[in-house]
Formats: structure tokens, sequence, C-alpha cells
């Protein structure tokens, strides 16, 4: 049966995460809308799937798993001959490197950003003005951040090593919505080129190309 994926249809998040992971290893899917304006991931049955009452999640012939990064790695285990392998391996250190990649992926990165996109996205959405105060201890924190980054990506070409990995894609969750919404260059700022390369490196790849410009779109109807 084919994989069902429960997504708000927006390429951001985690169900952009989950999206991109389908269209770069190419794994057929039939999508299914949950309407978040109309609180359809709070629905029994939704919450039957989710219980905390989010998307994405999906539906392996009867394999039901949320989270949008314990999915990628799912898929990216599942589907290892599909596209870019996404997981490093086989050796215990490679996956060391890769899971300590994967923390600071959570812990050095996305938290701080997630502060940045409430001052960003979330004013945006309530129709109000970014506050250039409120923004600036946020994009510092960040910064100091991605100064290490900037360390770690001029001695390797991606964030767990030389190769592509599923922490790269991970990356992608909310920032590309804070730079849309703010016209901020924070990943691509000239004072860090190797983040900058990097960013680039990523948001060029054509499965974020065509999922930012055709949207989710599942392969069976
Ligand atoms: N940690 C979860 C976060 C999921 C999440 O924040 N989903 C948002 C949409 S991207 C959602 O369902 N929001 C509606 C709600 O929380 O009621 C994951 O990565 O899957």
């Amino acid at each position: 049966m084919v994989l069902k994926f429960f997504s708000s249809g927006r390429v951001s998040g985690g169900t952009g995460l989950v999206a991109l992971v389908l269209a770069e290893k190419r794994i057929p899917f039939q999508h299914i809308h949950v309407d978040l304006s109309r609180q359809g991931q709070k629905s029994p049955e939704h919450l039957a799937r989710q219980p905390f009452g989010q998307v994405p999640v999906i539906d392996d012939d009867g394999f039901v798993l949320y989270e949008s990064r314990a999915i990628c790695r799912y898929l990216a285990e599942k589907y290892p001959e599909h596209g870019p392998n996404l997981l490093p391996g086989p050796t215990i250190r490679e996956r060391a490197l890769f899971e300590q990649a994967a923390s600071v992926e959570f812990a050095d990165f996305h938290i701080f950003v997630v502060r940045l996109a409430g001052e960003t996205v979330g004013k945006a959405l309530r129709g109000l003005p970014i506050d250039p105060i409120a923004l600036s201890p946020l994009l510092a924190q960040l910064g100091a951040k991605l100064d290490v980054y900037e360390r770690i990506l001029s001695r390797q070409a991606y964030i767990a090593g030389n190769e592509l990995s599923l922490v790269d894609l991970f990356h992608l969750n909310t920032m590309p919505i804070i730079i849309d919404t703010s016209g901020l260059d924070i990943m691509s700022n000239p004072a860090r080129p190797n983040v900058a390369r990097w960013w680039e490196s990523l948001t060029t790849r054509p499965a974020w190309i065509g999922l930012r410009r055709d949207g989710i779109r599942g392969t069976v109807p």
C-alpha cells in the first residue's frame, strides 16, 4: 500500500522536511491534507495518529509515525538505494559523528531559530511589525552559533562530514521562511563564507527548488 503523508501542505517546518526527503528519494506517496485553519490536527481521528495534535505524520502500511526528524530517519533507512544516501555509515564512528551533528542542529540551531521565528514570522502572521530591538539579541545569539558553524564548515563540506546527510536538510525546517519574511541575510552573510556556501548548496538542491515552486504533491491521488 502506498505511503500516506498527512500534512498541512506547507513547505515549512517539519512538514517541509518530510516532503523534502520524500522528494529527494522519489518515494511514492499519497498526500492527505490536514487543514490547520480548521483545527484538523486536533480532530479525534488525527489525535489517534499524533497524540500532540500536530503534523506531519506518515502511515506506512499501518505503521504510523510522527515527529518529522524521526520520519525522515525512517525513510532514509528504509530507502537507502533511492536518491542520495542521507545516513552516514556504516562505521560506528561515522554514525556517531552524524548523531553529534543531529544534536547540534537541534540544540545549537533549531532552538535559536524558533525564537527568531516568533519575532519575525510570528509577528508577520499577526500583522505586527518586526521589532529591531527585540530581534537584535536573538540574531546575536544565533550569530554566535553560526560562528562555530563557520569553523566546522571551513574544514568539511557538510555539517556531519564531507557528504550530504539528513542533518543538513534538517536545517531547512524554519530558517527559509524566516528569511522569506524578514529579508535578513542570516545564512548568506559574507562574514561567514563557508556557512553561505553550505546554505547555497542546500537551498539550490533541485528537490527543494521543486517543492518550493510546486508545493507538496502526492504521486497518487
Ligand atoms: N516536533 C514536531 C513539530 C511539529 C509541528 O510543530 N507541527 C506544526 C506544523 S509545522 C503543527 O502541527 N502546528 C499545529 C499545532 O501545533 O496545533 C515535528 O518536527 O514533527
